[in-house]
């Protein structure tokens, strides 16, 4: 599939504004939630405001003090797993949630006829308060996630083994709040309507996690789209336009028995009607199915969150260079699995816009981080000509023309720079980062030689054919693969990786 180019920008601050905005309307859907259907028939709902409750049954110690505590150590556990991102927005949530619970209980007593510290009945009937509790607190939750945010407790917890496994959020919190409401019978224990308290904390519990997964899977659902049209290639011009890509296959019209284009898409399903306007507009009478698919994985898209089955390590080397992922998989050997940006479906040109090889590693690798999830390493690598001034360094690939790669014209063009240049001296020099959730480490090589007057060699990529390492007679062109390797910038870098990796 035709992959759109994707830029490599951090969320905006319109974006995060949005986020913070979104994430509170959830908190005050929740906080109504609990402080009216739940607290006053003392059903117990789940997650940490379930512990809180649980605790403000028997002490009538106000639950946000409680919920504030037991949240701060597992704020520690976010920090650690998710990343600070992730934690702003919680700890945003977590004193939001403390102090939006407290004003609306005070909201209340400020009620005429209500008594201080008795919450009273919003609806009289207990089964119909935890139905429409359970409804809104699962609205609520989905609002907070689909935000970027959490509760805090229980909602950390989940997005946790989220991250790691796919495992519907739904399903880790039910987990983690049977175990919560199932303790509250202890605390009833002695009345006569325990277990119906109790049952009714599992009926809110159902309807929250119903409610959580299907608003969460309506904004993640995605279609495919099949259309048959003689205007194939403006309709996928169209749709490429709005950042979906679109692939075009060939089949055959069997009727006619002529040649027909169909034109394949995944989007959201959120973006279908858009997608319908365009068609219409374009060939009202084309032929077009749309079919629901379950999961979509891959840029644009989710996450494959399943785990390699091998013991090996599975790491991306963001390269497009053949040459040089042959090279780093023969030295990082047999332990690691080391796919390239085309085994992920990567298929976006990285930009590398930086001024030094670092930035430029560094971007490829955050690059395929963050949009697909593996622990990644890049290199930028390059020739550094003495009596250039360091060039062609960053320019290397595209020292000849703007296209780049193109091999014999930067060496025709590095002979023409250098003719007549007594001073040869050159080095070739690579900078690795290596990106993981939490990390980055940079890995430098660098090989010392001369540039030659004429090209020698058949091997290798690049300038190899000109350069003479010191102290060899052969230049890395007439030298086998793992002669290169053993003594080249880029295997310098990557022995300097595979030892902190074994490390
Ligand atoms: P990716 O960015 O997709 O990894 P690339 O070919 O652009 O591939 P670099 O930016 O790291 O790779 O390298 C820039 C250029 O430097 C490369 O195209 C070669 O012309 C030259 N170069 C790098 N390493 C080399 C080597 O080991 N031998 C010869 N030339 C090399």
């Amino acid at each position: 599939m035709t992959q759109p180019q994707i830029p490599f920008v951090p969320q905006t601050v319109q974006q995060e504004v949005r986020d913070y905005v979104m994430i509170t309307v959830g908190l005050i859907i929740y906080s109504f939630a609990l402080t009216c259907f739940m607290l006053p028939h003392e059903i117990t709902t789940g997650g940490m405001a379930g512990v809180a409750s649980i605790i403000y049954y028997v002490t009538h110690f106000e639950v946000q003090y409680t919920y504030l505590f037991i949240n701060v150590v597992f704020l520690i556990a976010a920090v650690i797993e998710l990343g600070w991102k992730f934690c702003f927005k919680t700890i945003y949530a977590v004193l939001m949630l403390t102090f939006i619970l407290w004003v609306m209980q005070r909201v209340i007593e400020m009620q005429p006829g209500v008594t201080p510290g008795v919450l009273p009945k919003m609806m009289p009937d207990r089964f119909m308060s935890c139905v429409i509790g359970g409804l809104l607190e699962g609205f609520a939750l989905a609002i907070c996630f689909l935000n970027n945010g959490s509760t805090g407790g229980t909602d950390i917890i989940a997005a946790i083994v989220n991250k790691y496994k796919n495992l519907s959020l739904g399903n880790v919190i039910l987990i983690c709040d049977i175990l919560i409401i199932s303790s509250s019978y202890f605390v009833f224990k002695g009345d006569s309507d325990s277990w119906q308290r109790v049952i009714c904390g599992y009926v809110t519990l159902s309807i929250s996690a119903v409610t959580l997964d299907y608003v969460m899977n309506r904004r993640r659902q995605s279609v495919q789209f099949m259309i048959f049209s003689r205007n194939y290639s403006k309709i996928a011009d169209a749709i490429n336009k709005t950042g979906r890509g679109v692939t075009v296959l060939d089949g055959m019209g069997w009727y006619t028995k002529t040649e027909r284009k169909v034109v394949v898409c995944l989007a959201k399903k959120s973006e279908s009607i858009n997608i319908f306007r365009m068609i219409k507009s374009i060939d009202p009478y084309c032929f077009v199915s749309m079919g629901q698919v379950h999961g979509v994985f891959g840029e644009g898209f989710d996450q494959i969150k399943a785990k390699s089955t091998s013991n090996k390590r599975t790491l991306v080397f963001a390269t497009n260079n053949q040459h040089k992922l042959e090279e780093v998989r023969s030295i990082l050997g047999e332990d690691f699995e080391v796919r390239s940006l085309e085994d992920v479906g990567c298929r976006t040109d990285i930009p590398e816009t930086g001024t030094t090889f670092r930035e430029n590693a560094l971007q490829k690798a955050q690059f395929v981080k963050k949009f697909y999830g593996f622990d990644c390493f890049a290199d930028d690598s390059g020739l550094e000509v003495e009596a250039l001034g360091g060039a062609p360094g960053v320019h290397s690939a595209r020292y000849a023309s703007e296209e780049g790669h193109d091999s014999e014209a930067n060496m025709a063009k590095l002979l023409t720079e250098l003719d007549g240049v007594e001073n040869r001296r050159a080095n070739f020099r690579t900078v690795i980062a290596f990106v993981t959730d939490d990390s980055v480490h940079y890995f430098e090589g660098k090989v010392d030689g001369k540039i030659l007057a004429e090209r020698r060699g058949e091997g290798g990529f690049g300038y190899d054919p000109l350069f003479l390492p010191d102290g060899y007679d052969k230049t890395f062109a007439e030298m086998s693969a793992d002669e290169k390797n053993s003594i080249s910038h880029r295997g310098q870098a990557v022995e300097k990786l595979v030892a902190f990796l074994k490390k």
